[in-house]
């Protein structure tokens, strides 16, 4: 009794800190091996769909347990932090994907990860634990869907009811035993709206999306050129693609997030398509110094951005 007692006063304390510091959903799941993503993720890298994202392929037994990630862990606490951004932030000529209009994800949600922890550590004494965000072998979406955050959708993305999907997914892993939440349901029902938008057809079955075929992969993870098969099929992403997102009906539901290092960034979103094409290395490293986009290197943008003018010259 006693120690159901502090369990449900350290959740009610984990989950008022978390919308406090700005996350809009906070979602809990016990710390075990995730038995049902077992043999669909050997499925998906069976058949190659990481394509030449190696690092998908490594730690298959972490990536299932939390428990050889972080010893003694306890419970898995989902987090999603909202980057839909204002009508005014959204790009011209090329697109770029919303998620890097501002300062880069990683940087802004970790900061706000060490400081939950912090809090957490104040509130309830010592607790060990660790913050994760698009980091390490963990599977985001399966424990958002785990604890109830919200559904995965056919376009492989976690969405909520109440504002969609254009979140970013984190967790923290911790000692502290907490009450779990349930998952909720599905609520994709009948739509098929991001199979048939998909330009690359890399959602190839409802709730698998073929990494390899995606413009995401192809515009920031693919160090090699961009396949010929997929001429005149890129829809103009330079960096990403939204497409399956921008579709979806439950996206009419997002709201602007208010994260100021999300801010559009006033020196590269106005951009021509000319001046993208005469991007410099030396422009490059100074706006992108702090964006997600640096991830391609100057060389990979580059190609991306060569990738497209050719198409348009075939026109
Ligand atoms: C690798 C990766 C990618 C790859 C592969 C995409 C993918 N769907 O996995 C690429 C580069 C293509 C990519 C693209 C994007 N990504 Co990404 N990505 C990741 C990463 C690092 C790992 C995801 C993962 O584990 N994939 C492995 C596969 C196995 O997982 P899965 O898609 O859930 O696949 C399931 C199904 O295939 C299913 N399955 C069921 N039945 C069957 C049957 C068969 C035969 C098979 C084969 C499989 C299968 O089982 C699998 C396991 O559950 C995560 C961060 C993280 N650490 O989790 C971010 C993450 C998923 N990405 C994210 C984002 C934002 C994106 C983009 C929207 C970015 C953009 N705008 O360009 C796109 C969306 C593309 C899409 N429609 O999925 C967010 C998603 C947030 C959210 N609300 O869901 C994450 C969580 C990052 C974050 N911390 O916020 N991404
Ligand atoms: S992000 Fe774009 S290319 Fe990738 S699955 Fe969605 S619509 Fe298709
Ligand atoms: S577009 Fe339709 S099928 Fe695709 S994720 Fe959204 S609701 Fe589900």
């Amino acid at each position: 009794m006693v120690k159901s007692g502090a369990v449900h006063n350290h959740t009610n304390i984990v989950k008022a800190l978390a919308l406090e510091l700005g996350f809009s959903y906070c979602g809990i799941a016990k710390a075990a091996f995730l038995e049902d993503e077992a043999a669909p993720l050997e499925a998906w890298l069976n058949a190659n769909m990481h394509g030449q994202m190696g690092y998908m392929a490594n730690h298959f037994d972490k990536r299932l347990d939390p428990r050889l990630l972080v010893p003694g862990a306890q419970s898995v606490v989902s987090l999603a932090y909202n980057y839909f951004p204002p009508a005014q932030d959204q790009h011209q000529s090329y697109a770029v994907s919303k998620y890097a209009y501002g300062e880069d994800y990683h940087d802004v949600i970790r900061d706000k990860l060490y400081l939950f922890l912090e809090r957490i550590q104040e509130s309830v004494g010592h607790v060990e634990g660790r913050v994760f965000v698009d980091s390490a072998p963990v599977l985001e979406k399966a424990w958002a869907k785990k604890s109830g955050v919200g559904w995965v959708g056919k376009n492989a993305n976690l969405i909520t009811k109440q504002q969609g999907s254009f979140f970013f997914l984190a967790e923290l892993i911790i000692d502290l035993e907490l009450q779990p939440d349930g998952p909720i349901k599905d609520y994709c029902g009948t739509c098929t709206r991001c199979i048939d938008a998909c330009p690359t057809e890399a959602i190839v079955q409802p709730y698998v999306v073929d990494g390899s075929r995606c413009i995401s992969y192809l515009t920031i993870e693919l160090r090699e050129a961009i396949p010929s098969e997929f001429k005149g099929r890129m829809a103009e992403w330079a960096f990403g693609c939204d497409i399956c997102q921008d579709v979806c009906p439950w996206n009419r539901f997002s709201k602007p997030h208010q994260e100021e290092r999300f801010r559009g960034s006033e020196e590269w979103k106005n951009w021509t398509k000319a001046e993208w094409k005469e991007l410099t290395e030396e422009t490059f490293k100074r706006v992108f110094r702090k964006s997600a986009v640096k991830r391609t290197k100057f060389i990979g943008l580059k190609k991306n951005i060569d990738f497209l003018a050719e198409d348009e010259s075939k026109k």
